[in-house]
């Protein structure tokens, strides 16, 4: 008799759960659910990045001048239009070559201030020396 009992009043209870809001808050607000910390979230937490876009192609960069202000974190994706180019940046141990094709990421932070050269860093021709750009580092 107790079984009985037992077995009814689960099926009763199975007979609530539709009306039960057992899904509630999941998938209701996806956007909040996992980044509560908001503007205060870790990115953000950390220096401002400047990212570029950076074209090596016979004789030149594109764009050939950079400007961030000191302290920055700088992202430059560099790809090749043409052949294999280098792009080097002595002053933040920047010297990366890029091969045609493909694109290379490179990051440093910007910790002084000045104008520092960009230059090619691969023998690419005869224009290779006048290859060169600037980059531009804002004091703060
Ligand atoms: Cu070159």
């Amino acid at each position: 008799m107790r079984t009985l009992v037992f077995v009814v009043v689960a099926v009763a209870g199975m007979a609530l759960l539709p009306e039960t809001p057992v899904n509630a808050g999941v998938g209701k607000d996806p956007a909040t659910a996992y980044a509560p910390a908001g503007p205060t979230s870790p990115p953000a937490a950390q220096a401002p990045e400047k990212a570029f876009e950076v074209v090596a192609r016979r004789f030149a960069f594109e764009p050939s001048t950079l400007e961030v202000r000191q302290g920055d974190r700088v992202r430059i994706l560099v790809s090749s239009a043409d052949g294999v180019h280098g792009i080097g940046i002595r002053k933040f141990k920047v010297n990366s070559l890029i091969p045609r094709g493909k694109t290379v990421t490179i990051e440093f932070t910007a910790t002084e201030a000045g104008t520092f050269p960009i230059v090619c860093s691969e023998a690419c021709g005869d224009g290779h020396a006048d290859m060169r750009g600037s980059l531009v580092v804002v004091a703060k």
